[in-house]
């Protein structure tokens, strides 16, 4: 009895994430020299970002929604090609090549549909929190379309 409940259980968890495992789409961003293309990115929450092109680069979060999971390690290249986890959280991802800051070569990741407040509180957020060249970030953030 326990068996068939728990037969019953996978199956219908089976059901509920299958629509988003076939929709889920993988966003491409090329580390073209020093700027990520594009440098803003348009998602559905569940998509991923794959970045290419990425040996002498990395893309490491530095700005993350609420609750949303961080990718990218600090301090470590990327390797050849580099995917993020599911972006689950609705909201704005900014990150950055550590490396290569210094020319602005960062990028955001928008999940989901972002309103101007929403747009407007990041923005504040990236200017409290982030420092330097980091601050770059921040004309990203501007030229977010919000819905
Ligand atoms: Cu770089």
């Amino acid at each position: 009895m326990i068996k068939v409940r728990n037969m019953v259980f996978a199956l219908s968890m089976l059901t509920f994430a299958i629509p988003n495992i076939v929709n889920a789409e993988e966003h491409v961003v090329n580390a073209a020299a020093r700027e990520f293309k594009p440098a803003i990115v348009y998602v559905q929450p569940g998509d991923t970002v794959k970045f290419i092109n990425m040996t002498s680069h990395n893309a490491v979060t530095y700005l993350v929604p609420d609750g949303g999971v961080n990718f990218g390690e600090k301090g470590k290249m990327a390797g050849a090609t580099m995917v993020t986890p599911p972006l689950e959280t609705n909201g704005i991802f900014g990150y950055v090549c550590e490396p290569h800051i210094g020319f602005g070569m960062v990028g955001v990741i928008v999940v989901g549909d972002v309103s101007a407040d929403q747009k407007a509180a990041t923005k504040e957020k990236a200017m409290a929190e982030l420092q330097g060249p980091f601050k770059r970030l921040i004309g990203k953030i501007n030229k977010i379309k919000a819905k």
